[in-house]
């Protein structure tokens, strides 16, 4: 059985990672268009820069839940019939003991060079904002996916969507696309679809099944 599992931010929520949509409409004080859009970097790259090195050395401070291990149990038991899509950019998949992950918005440590394409592992030690150092061009920035732009390895997903028995998305919000669309595009071609939410999304009626709960408890729940 095939099986494709979207995570958001939800499923890191309990390792201490904030969501993006708060009650308040705010990301940690933030309105997501001034720091998640390429306009914002052009304009104030130093707060979008601070933004995301507060969320990298935030990353040093929290680790994998209940949620993460399990779906990489999940993986030891099925192997490449299991792919996680997530569109967070921190590393609690791999931490957690995943593989086979496709990070859809970026990560959080790794800097991409807009000159020569060129990406690189970004650490504290890049916190000065230096040049790219292969080409040294440009300033790097972050290597994730703002609004506007196109998300990574679409081909990879759509490719995994088409083949899947199951498809299981995991704490996120409905509320950003093309991810947001998943459910119906795997739905359209068969697959069985499930939504494991701390309470129903935008998009909690198009899934064959819904449940509510965190995903610390929901999560290992569904895989055992
Ligand atoms: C728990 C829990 C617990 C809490 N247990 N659950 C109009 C219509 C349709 C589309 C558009 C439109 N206007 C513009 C667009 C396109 C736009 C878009 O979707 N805009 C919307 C605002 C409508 N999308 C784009 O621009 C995307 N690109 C694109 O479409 O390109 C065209 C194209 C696509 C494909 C092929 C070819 C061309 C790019 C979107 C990039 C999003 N980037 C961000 C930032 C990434 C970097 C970073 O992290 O800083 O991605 S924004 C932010 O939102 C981030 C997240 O990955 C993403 C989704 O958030 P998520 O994960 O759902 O988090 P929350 O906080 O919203 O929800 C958390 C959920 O967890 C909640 O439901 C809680 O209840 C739950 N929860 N605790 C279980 N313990």
């Amino acid at each position: 059985m095939r099986i494709v599992v979207l995570t958001g931010a939800g499923v890191s929520a309990e390792s201490g990672v904030p969501t993006f949509r708060d009650a308040d409409g705010l990301w940690e004080g933030h309105r997501v268009e001034d720091v998640a859009t390429p306009e914002a970097f052009e304009y104030q790259p130093s707060v979008v820069h601070r933004f995301y090195d507060a969320r990298r050395a935030a990353l040093a401070t929290v680790d994998p839940n209940p949620a993460h291990h399990a779906l990489a149990r999940l993986e030891e038991a099925i192997g490449d019939d299991l792919l996680v899509v997530t569109q967070n950019i921190d590393d609690l998949h791999e931490r957690g003991g995943s593989t086979r992950v496709v990070h859809m918005h970026g990560r959080l440590r790794s800097a991409w060079c807009r000159a020569c394409d060129g990406r690189t592992d970004w650490h504290d030690d890049l916190a000065d904002h230096p040049p790219c150092p292969r080409c040294g061009v440009t300033e790097l920035r972050p290597d994730v996916v703002w609004f506007g732009e196109i998300p990574y390895e679409m081909d990879r997903i759509s490719a995994a969507l088409d083949r899947a028995d199951v498809f299981v998305s995991i704490g996120t919000s409905g509320a950003v696309y093309p991810a947001a669309g998943f459910v119906q595009y795997a739905g359209g071609r068969g697959a069985h679809t499930v939504e494991l939410n701390l309470e129903p999304s935008a998009g909690s009626a198009l899934f064959a099944e819904a449940r509510q709960g965190p995903a610390s408890v929901l999560v290992p729940r569904w895989v055992s």
